[in-house]
C-alpha cells in the first residue's frame, strides 16, 4: 500500500484508479492510506457543474479541460451520472478534442455510478477528490446528474458551482428549483448558438436581482460548447471565483463544510454498517414485506420489530 501511496503522489495514472476502485470496495489498507493521502490534498481547485440533462454539462467538461490542459494543469474529472459519456476512463465520441484528451496522461477520468449514495452524492466523491488532489491535479471537475439532490448537494465538495442552462426552456427559470439557482457561483447559460439566449440572462439577471442580496456579482457567462464560444470567459470567472474565495477565510470555511459533510456521512455509513446487516434480517424481512403486502402489517409497525430485534 505504501508502494501505491508513493505512486499516487507521482501522478501515476494506474496507482490512482487502483486506490479509487479499492476504496470504493471499502478495503481497509486502503481506508488506511487515506491518512497520507489527506495530508497532501487541499491545493486542487474543485469545481461543480449541475444542469439539467442535456443542457452540455459534458460537452462544456470536455472543453474546460482542453483549455485547462493548454494553460499546462492536470485535470482530474468525476462524472456521476451513469448517462455521461466517460465511461471506464475512456472517453466516448468523435470529436478531435475527446480523443485528444483520451490519450492525454494529464486528464484523470472517473464515472462514478449512483451506487452507495448517501443524500444525492456517492461518499466516495469526498475521497476520488482527495486522491486526484494529492496526486497533483490541479483542477477538478465534477459533473452531477441533472436531476435530484446530487445537484443541491454538489456544493458541499466544489470550491466553486456552476449551473448551467440553456435557451428554450419554455418558462425556464420558474421551471428550475428554486435550490439549485441559489447554489451558483456562477451562470452557464450554455447552446449561446441557439436564440433564446437574451431571454434567458434577462431572466435570471431580473431573479438575481430579487433573491437576498450576496457580496459578490453572479456572473453570468453565455457559452456554445459546440462552437468553442465563452470557454476562455468562463476559465477566467472560475479564477476570479477562485481569488474570491481566498479572501477572508471563504476558502477555509468551505472546505470546512466540506470535511464536516465527509465526516458525519463516514460515521453515518459505519453507524449503518455496524449495527444494521441487512443479509441477517433478509428471511424476517422478506416475511414482514408479505405482511406489509397482504395489509397484515404497517411498515412503521415492521420496522419496530426490526428495530427491536437490533437494539437488544
Ligand atoms: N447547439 C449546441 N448543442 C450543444 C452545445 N453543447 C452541447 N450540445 C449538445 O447537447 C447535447 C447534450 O450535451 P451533453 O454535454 O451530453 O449534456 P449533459 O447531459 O448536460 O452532459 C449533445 O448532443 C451536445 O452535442 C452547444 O453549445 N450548442
Ligand atoms: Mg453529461
Amino acid at each position: 500500500m505504501d508502494d501505491i501511496t508513493s505512486k499516487i503522489f507521482d501522478g501515476d495514472i494506474r496507482s490512482i484508479a487502483r486506490m479509487i476502485t479499492l476504496i470504493e470496495n471499502n478495503d481497509s489498507s486502503a481506508i488506511n492510506a487515506m491518512k497520507e493521502i489527506h495530508k497532501k490534498s487541499g491545493n486542487a481547485h474543485v469545481i461543480g457543474i449541475t444542469g439539467v440533462m442535456g443542457s452540455g454539462k459534458s460537452s462544456l467538461i470536455f472543453d474546460l479541460a482542453y483549455y485547462y490542459r493548454k494553460q499546462g494543469k492536470k485535470v482530474g474529472v468525476i462524472a456521476i451520472d451513469p448517462t455521461s459519456p466517460f465511461s471506464g476512463g475512456a472517453i466516448l465520441g468523435d470529436r478531435v478534442r475527446m480523443m485528444e484528451l483520451a490519450t492525454d496522461d494529464n486528464v484523470f477520468i472517473r464515472s462514478m455510478g449512483t451506487h452507495g449514495m448517501l443524500g444525492g452524492l456517492a461518499s466516495s466523491v469526498f475521497d476520488v477528490v482527495e486522491i486526484f488532489d494529492a496526486a497533483g491535479i490541479d483542477i477538478i471537475l465534477i459533473e452531477t446528474v441533472g436531476v435530484g439532490q446530487a445537484e443541491v448537494d454538489i456544493v458541499k465538495v466544489a470550491d466553486t458551482t456552476l449551473v448551467v442552462l440553456v435557451p428554450g426552456l419554455g418558462d425556464s427559470i420558474q421551471t428550475i428549483k428554486a435550490g439549485l439557482m441559489e447554489i451558483a457561483d456562477i451562470f452557464v447559460v450554455n447552446k449561446s448558438d441557439k436564440s433564446g439566449v437574451d431571454q434567458i440572462v434577462a431572466e435570471i439577471e431580473s431573479m438575481l436581482d430579487i433573491s437576498s442580496k450576496k457580496d459578490r456579482a453572479i456572473p453570468i457567462v453565455k457559452t456554445s460548447a459546440k462552437k468553442d464560444i465563452g470557454i476562455a470567459k468562463l476559465l477566467e470567472e472560475i479564477s476570479d471565483h477562485k481569488d474570491y474565495l481566498k479572501k477572508e477565510k471563504r476558502l477555509k470555511i468551505k472546505r470546512r463544510k466540506r470535511y464536516e459533510t465527509e465526516l458525519t456521512e463516514i460515521i453515518r455509513k459505519r453507524l449503518m454498517n455496524l449495527i444494521f446487516d441487512e443479509s441477517k434480517f433478509k428471511d424476517k424481512i422478506d416475511v414482514l414485506i408479505d405482511q406489509i403486502s397482504k395489509k397484515e402489517l404497517d411498515p412503521y409497525s415492521a420496522a419496530d420489530e426490526i428495530l427491536g430485534k437490533i437494539l437488544k
